[in-house]
């Protein structure tokens, strides 16, 4: 992929957002026209077909860390009225008035604090008039990792959208929703990751495998349904632990000691889909040593809130 404002090196399918022209508030002075999206395995591309004119022009991702926001006025860079169902804004990439210098690429925090990362970008358009927004941008700074590493089964969501100046809310909005309708809850969702290998997917056309999704409001809860058995002999079998989430989250599961020692994670922090899961335990701490008859905890943290707790017994 070129990174040159020159839009004909993308292919058909790398198209994930066919906006089109006619449906904003402001007509074409200020219009998402196309969103496209690619990678390699050391960068992902974005590219977008656009005029805006004293307006901001956003594209915001969701890098699935479940680490950013769900409401843009919180940012303290090029906060909007807009807020997101099953969307958390972890980067974004925002101008203003066409001219790229006005703004660049950013992370979001947890609490809306906002920092550059390294993008590489051409921008040929000119105010109010239609031009091409092409990105680079490493894995390695999206993740903050030191190689092009990404959390296994990534899932990243796009959307883009036209804005006034601070606070105020959409003009045009891709995937189209309501002009001016704030709460959002339609995306652009692809799967980078699908063969677990913590390594972004080669070959794939992003506009056919990922969809566009309307993202029901699910509030999240989690918790334990089931430890068999619940007095445990290692030596015989291994424990299972059957928990449930309400909504793709990440979650921790942790064995305390009555004391309070935590003496074995069994998932730390991890993304995982939404539903019932069955996670296995030998017993073991985390050096491998059998642990001493006597009553212990499992401990199920999701999106770092404490969701449940439940008893079990060893005996040797
Ligand atoms: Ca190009
Ligand atoms: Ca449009
Ligand atoms: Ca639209
Ligand atoms: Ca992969």
């Amino acid at each position: 992929m070129q990174v040159d404002g020159e839009i004909s090196d993308w292919q058909a399918d790398e198209l994930i957002i066919d906006d089109g022209i006619g449906d904003s508030w402001w007509q074409q002075d200020n219009e998402i026209d196309r969103i496209y999206m690619t990678w390699d395995s050391l960068y992902l591309y974005i590219g977008a077909r656009y005029s805006v004119r004293n307006n901001a022009f956003l594209i915001v991702l969701d890098l699935g860390e479940h680490r950013g926001v769900s409401d843009l006025k919180q940012l303290d860079w090029y906060p909007r009225d807009l807020v997101f169902q099953g969307f958390s804004a972890e980067a974004i990439i925002a101008l203003w008035n066409a001219d790229l210098s006005s703004g660049g690429v950013r992370k979001i925090n947890r609490d809306g604090k906002t920092f550059a990362i390294q993008y590489f970008a051409v921008n040929n358009a000119t105010p109010g008039a239609f031009g091409i927004l092409e990105v680079r941008l490493p894995w390695a700074n999206l993740y903050e990792r030191s190689t092009p590493r990404i959390p296994p089964r990534t899932k990243i969501k796009v959307l883009s959208a036209i804005c006034g100046g601070d606070y105020s809310p959409p003009g045009d909005i891709a995937p189209d929703q309501e002009p001016g309708y704030i709460r959002l809850s339609k995306f652009f969702s692809l799967l980078v990751d699908a063969n677990n290998d913590s390594l972004p997917d080669q070959n794939i056309s992003p506009g056919i495998s990922g969809s566009i999704l309307t993202t029901p409001f699910v509030p999240l809860s989690a918790s334990i349904l089931e430890i068999s058995p619940r007095i445990f002999d290692p030596s015989k079998e291994n424990l299972k632990i059957r928990y449930t989430t309400t909504v793709e989250s990440r979650v921790t599961l942790s064995i305390f000691s009555l004391s309070g020692e935590k003496v074995r994670e069994l998932l730390v922090d991890e993304n995982l889909p939404a539903g019932e899961k069955i996670i296995t335990w030998d017993g073991k701490n985390k050096y491998g040593i059998d642990l001493p008859f006597g009553a212990y905890i499992v401990n199920l943290v999701v999106d770092n809130v404490v969701c449940d707790r439940k008893p079990l017994v060893i005996v040797r």
